[in-house]
């Protein structure tokens, strides 16, 4: 912790803090409580190490996952991604390396983004025979509009830091060693602000959102239901065994 700025690392660098089970449930706990005992009025996450925010979900976890068992793990990982974004407290993403899959839509969830220049960002969900499952099918389009969110959806292209500030996935980007600076000097300001004005901003822009819930809901049964297919066992496979994948549409 510094100052009542409380920093939360990914912790995983080995993995390029790919989110696994523990740490999802790490993430619930946390964001389920009100964290009053850390007299913190603001969070800033981010990963440890110099490569990754978090590469993604923990593909060797999703591999051999029944339908079932993908919905309800989209579910709950949706939930708890919407517990950071309905967060009382302001919480910015300091993305200091790649941020993919479901480390994108964990950044995305965050109220503010800062990027390092090193950073990149994408959904590659697709190069694995699976689509995003932790909201980032909704988020991708909310930040950055549906064309550009479509395209880099469906060709699972990485971007560099530049081209997220132009799209608007980040709010800015500093030099990797200004990060966390530019984080806490962010922070700084909305310390001095009314900390109840904050919380109703968070709660009145996730507002103009709130008709999206259908869209989560969506999203996981339809991971749910490409999680049941040949061509997602062969993209997981694929990764673990270090080699491209061939999909066959089935
Ligand atoms: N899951 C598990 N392990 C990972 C992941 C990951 N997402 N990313 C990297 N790692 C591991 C690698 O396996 C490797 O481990 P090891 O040393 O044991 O072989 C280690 O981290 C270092 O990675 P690389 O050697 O691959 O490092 P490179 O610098 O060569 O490449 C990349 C970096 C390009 C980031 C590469 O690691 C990569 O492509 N990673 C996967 C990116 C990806 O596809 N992310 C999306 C994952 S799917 C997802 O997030 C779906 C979310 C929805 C889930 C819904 C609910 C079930």
């Amino acid at each position: 912790m510094r100052g009542e700025v409380l920093i939360l690392n990914l912790n995983r660098p080995d993995a390029l803090n790919a989110l696994n089970s523990t740490m999802f449930d790490e993430l619930d706990s946390f964001f389920s409580s009100e964290y009053k005992e850390y007299d913190a009025n603001c969070i800033i996450i981010t990963g440890k190490g110099e490569k990754a925010f978090a590469a993604g979900a923990d593909i060797k976890e999703l591999h051999g996952l029944s339908s079932a068992q993908a919905e309800s793990l989209s579910r709950k990982g949706q939930i708890i991604f919407s517990k950071i974004e309905e967060f009382h407290l302001p919480i910015i993403g300091a993305i200091n390396g790649f941020a993919l899959g479901g480390g994108c839509e964990l950044a995305m969830a965050c109220h503010i983004r800062i990027a390092s220049s090193k950073a990149k960002f994408g959904q590659p969900e697709v190069g694995l025979g699976i689509i995003p499952g932790y909201g980032g099918t909704q988020r991708l389009i909310q930040l950055i509009g549906k064309g550009k969110a479509t395209e880099l959806l469906l060709t699972g292209d990485l971007i560099n830091a530049e081209e997220a500030h132009r799209l608007g996935l980040v709010n800015y980007v500093t030099e990797p060693e200004q990060l966390m600076d530019r984080a806490m000097e962010i922070a700084a300001k909305m310390q001095t602000r009314g900390p109840l004005a904050l919380s109703g901003v968070i709660r009145s822009v996730n507002q103009y959102f709130s008709s999206a819930h259908e869209g989560y809901l969506f999203e996981a049964k339809t991971f749910g239901e490409v999680a049941s297919t040949e061509d997602f066992a062969e993209g997981t496979k694929a990764f673990i065994e270090k080699r491209k994948p061939v999909f066959q549409g089935k």
